[in-house]
C-alpha cells in the first residue's frame, strides 16, 4: 500500500530534501506552503506536478503553523500515515527580534498538531524537529540524547516546548511522536543568510567580481554541520522504529566558523591573510579587505560550542553521516559556481 506523508515547511532545505526522498520510496508526499506576494516554491519545483495530473504524487496546501484551522483540517483532509513537522521560523538571530511569533511557530505550532493527531487518528505518526540549539550553554561535552537543555535564544526555548510537549503527549496517549535533535545541517539549498551560505555563496562571488566585500560576526562559536541530504534520511528511519523515541543526529566533528571560512577559502584558491582581533578582525586578499567583522551579526547571547555523539542513532538506526565537512563544502561550492557561469 502506498504510505502518505504530510509534510509541514516542505518549502524549505530540509523539506525539499526529504520529499525527494519520500517520492524515491513512492510514497504520496503532501506538503503545506504558506500564502507568499511571490513565488517560495523554487527549492521544490524540479519535482513540483501540475495540478490537474492524474494520480499526483506530490500536492501542496495552502496553510500556516499558527493557524489552528488550517493544520487540523489538512490533517482531516489528508489524513496522512506520517507527519513531519519541520515548520519553523528557523533562524537564531531573527528570533530575538520577533520571539513572540517565534513561539508562536516553533513552539505552539507543534502543539497544534500533536492535537489534531490525538482529535482525527492517533495511529498517525509524528516527527519533531528539534534542535542542537536546545542545548545552548552545553551542560557536557559531547552532547547526547540524556544531555540537560540550557537554550540561549527565543528559538532554542521554543524548540525545547516542542522536545517536551511531544515527550508528553507519546506518553500520555500513546500517539507514536519522535524528536530528532538535529545539529546544524547544510547544503546548496540552506537559507542565504545562515552562516555557511552566506561564506560560500560570498566567497564565490567575491572570486568571480561579483561582489567586493562579506560581513560576518563571531567567528570563533564551534558547530557540528553535517548535509542535509544525510540528515533527512534520519529523519525517515526514526519515524519507521518500532517504537517513538528521540534521537541525536550529528557528525561528531567540531569545527568553528573561521575554520569553515578558511577551508572554503582554500578551496577556491583564495588566499586570505588575516590582521587584527575583534571588531578590528579583517582577512584581505593581496591587501584588499573582502572580509571584516560587524557587532550587528554577533547575538544577544551566543550558543559558544556545539558537538553531538550520534551513537544511539547508529545502533538503533543503522545511521552515521556519509559527507564529511569537505564534502559539504565542494557541494555547497559546485551549486554556487554553476550558477555563476549560468
Ligand atoms: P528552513 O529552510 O528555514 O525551512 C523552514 C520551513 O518552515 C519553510 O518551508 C518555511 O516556509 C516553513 N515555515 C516557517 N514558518 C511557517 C509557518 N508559520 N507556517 C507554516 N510553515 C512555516 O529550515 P530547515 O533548515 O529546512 O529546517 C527544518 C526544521 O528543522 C526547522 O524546524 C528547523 O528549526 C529545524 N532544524 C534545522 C536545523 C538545520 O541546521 N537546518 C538543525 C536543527 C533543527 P517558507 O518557505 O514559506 O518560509
Ligand atoms: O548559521 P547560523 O545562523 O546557525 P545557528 O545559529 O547555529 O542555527 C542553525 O542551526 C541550529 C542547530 O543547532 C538550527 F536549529 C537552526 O534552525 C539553524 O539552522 O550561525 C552559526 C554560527 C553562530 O554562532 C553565529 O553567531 O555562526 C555565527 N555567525 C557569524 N557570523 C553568523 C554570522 N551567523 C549568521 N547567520 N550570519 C553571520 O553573518
Amino acid at each position: 500500500m502506498t504510505k502518505k506523508a504530510l509534510i509541514f515547511g516542505i518549502t524549505g532545505q530540509d523539506g525539499s530534501y526529504l520529499s525527494r526522498l519520500l517520492l524515491k520510496k513512492n510514497y504520496e508526499v503532501h506538503g503545506v506552503k504558506r500564502r507568499s506576494s511571490s513565488f517560495n516554491t523554487s527549492r521544490i519545483d524540479n519535482i513540483y506536478q501540475d495540478p490537474f495530473v492524474k494520480k499526483k504524487k506530490l500536492i501542496l496546501h495552502y496553510g500556516d503553523i499558527t493557524d489552528s484551522n488550517s493544520v487540523f483540517s489538512i490533517i482531516k483532509k489528508v489524513n496522512p500515515n506520517e507527519i513531519y513537522n519541520l515548520a519553523a521560523q528557523s533562524h537564531v538571530a531573527v528570533s530575538f527580534e520577533i520571539p513572540e511569533y517565534t513561539t508562536n511557530t516553533d513552539a505552539l505550532g507543534t502543539l497544534r498538531i500533536l492535537d489534531s493527531i490525538l482529535r482525527i487518528n492517533k495511529k498517525i505518526k509524528f516527527y519533531q524537529a528539534g534542535s542542537s540549539e536546545m542545548f545552548g550553554k552545553v551542560m557536557e561535552v559531547p552532547q547526547t540524547e540524556n544531555t540537560p537543555f540550557y537554550p540561549r535564544s527565543p528559538y532554542g526555548v521554543a524548540k525545547v516546548y516542542s522536545h517536551w510537549i511531544t515527550k508528553n503527549y507519546r506518553e500520555s496517549y500513546k500517539i507514536f511522536a519522535s524528536n530528532g535533535i538535529l545539529f546544524n545541517h547544510e547544503s546548496p539549498l540552506r537559507g542565504e543568510t545562515f552562516v555557511t551560505k552566506k561564506i560560500v555563496q560570498g566567497l564565490c562571488r567575491i572570486k568571480f567580481g561579483k561582489q567586493k566585500k562579506l560581513f560576518l560576526g563571531n567567528l570563533y562559536s564551534k558547530r557540528d554541520w553535517g548535509h542535509a541530504e544525510d540528515y533527512v534520511m534520519a529523519i525517515w528511519k526514526i519515524l519507521q522504529q518500532k517504537n517513538a523515541d528521540d534521537f541525536v543526529i550529528c557528525t561528531g566533528k567540531q569545527f568553528t566558523i573561521k575554520q569553515f571560512l578558511n577551508m572554503t577559502a582554500r578551496k577556491l584558491k583564495m588566499s586570505l591573510s588575516w590582521k587584527g582581533k575583534g571588531l578590528n578582525e579583517k582577512a584581505f586578499i593581496k591587501n584588499k579587505p573582502i572580509i571584516e567583522i560587524k557587532k550587528k551579526y554577533f547575538r544577544p547571547s551566543e550558543v559558544d560550542k556545539l558537538v553531538g555523539n550520534y551513537r544511539k542513532a547508529k545502533k538503533r538506526l543503522n545511521w552515521k553521516p556519509k559527507h564529511d565537512l569537505n564534502s559539504l563544502i565542494d557541494d555547497m561550492i559546485n551549486y554556487e559556481l554553476k550558477l555563476l557561469e549560468k
